[in-house]
């Protein structure tokens, strides 16, 4: 498993170190603006835990870290109204997937046409 660097932004984020625009938060997750907007919905939630990537946190975290991650997401679209219109949620992780912050984050995108991605 990857090793967790506590000095990481997002760390730095849920110490207070650094400011945030808080959407919504549980006790296992905090979703915040993303300060690089590329919808009008870009909304980032991230799990309170120190956890890498996704696998990093399937394999070590709680059930209950699982769930409340989730349901963060789940309830920032709602929030943020684009459930009902479709949003995108990405995970990238690592070198491939051009992963900048080694805290595990949700990128949830939404509020205009988004066009495909996949062909
Ligand atoms: P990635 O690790 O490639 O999935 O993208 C990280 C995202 O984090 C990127 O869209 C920009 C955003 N980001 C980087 N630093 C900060 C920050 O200090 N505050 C906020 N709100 N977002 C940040």
């Amino acid at each position: 498993m990857p090793t967790y660097d506590d000095q990481n932004i997002f760390a730095k984020i849920l110490r207070g170190e650094i400011p945030n625009d808080t959407v919504y938060e549980n006790d296992h997750a905090l979703a915040f603006r993303d300060i690089r907007p590329q919808a009008p919905v870009h909304v980032l939630i991230i799990p309170k835990g120190p956890y890498v990537d996704f696998a990093h946190f399937a394999a070590e975290a709680s059930e209950a870290e699982i769930i409340g991650w989730m349901r963060a997401i789940a309830e920032v679209c709602k929030m943020e109204g684009v459930e009902a219109d479709g949003f995108r949620a990405i995970s990238n992780a690592g070198v491939n997937g051009v992963q900048e912050v080694p805290h595990l984050h949700v990128h949830i995108l939404g509020g205009r046409p988004l066009g495909r991605m996949l062909q």
